[in-house]
């Protein structure tokens, strides 16, 4: 796990909101739900070939939409750029992802430890990117049980998690309001650019 603390300036962070509500335009954030019907607290959509989602079949990667039924739309090439830029910096080279999940978290909203372990190339990177407010994010190993670090991620912060911590389990445990006004709305954005087909 590599961080990279306000590799975005706020006008920079600025534009990749505007980037997603384009995003959004085409494909709506909804609410995935767990196979037994329970809702996540954070809604979500995505760009790229393929989409992650979850509801009644579980966890997967999808061509389309759940709601709209259309494909997702292209991943922006400088959010593919900044991305890729990331994994170099981190060790990571030729990076080429094939979606970003966007995770919305309003008020509230947390997401619990988990481990992303649908993609099939494992040896690619995840790139992760904040925006809006800080959250408190927690970062374990192999183990669900522990131990764990305890992390801020602010706007503008990138974290690259590839080789012995791809497969760690993490979760966000908090998001702290109103500690940046820049998603329209309030709460947080986060987008995780992922290789997930071979
Ligand atoms: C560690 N998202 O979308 S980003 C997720 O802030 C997810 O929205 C959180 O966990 C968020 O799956 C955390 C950081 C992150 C993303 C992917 C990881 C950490 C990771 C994959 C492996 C290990
Ligand atoms: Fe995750």
């Amino acid at each position: 796990m590599k961080v990279i603390r306000d590799r975005l300036t706020r006008g920079e962070q600025a534009d990749l909101v505007q980037t997603v509500l384009g995003i959004a335009d085409e494909a709506p954030f909804y609410t995935p739900t767990m196979r037994g019907g329970a809702p996540f607290r954070v809604q979500i959509t995505s760009a790229g070939v393929v989409g992650w989602t979850s509801d009644e079949l579980g966890y997967r990667y999808v061509r389309e939409h759940p709601g709209t039924k259309r494909p997702w739309p292209s991943i922006p090439d400088r959010t593919a750029d900044l991305a890729t830029a990331a994994a170099t910096y981190a060790g990571f080279l030729g990076f080429k992802p094939d979606t970003c999940l966007v995770n919305l978290y309003r008020d509230g909203s947390k997401r619990g430890l988990h481990r992303d372990d649908d993609e099939l190339d494992k040896t690619a990177p995840i790139v992760s990117v904040s925006l809006g407010d800080t959250c408190k994010f927690r970062f374990g190993g192999a183990s669900k049980s522990g131990p764990f670090t305890d992390w801020e991620l602010r706007s503008g912060d990138i974290v690259v998690f590839g080789g012995p911590s791809r497969l760690a389990w993490h979760g966000v445990s908090k998001i702290l309001r109103g500690t940046s006004g820049l998603v329209p709305g309030g709460g947080r954005l986060n987008l995780t650019i992922r290789k997930a087909l071979a």
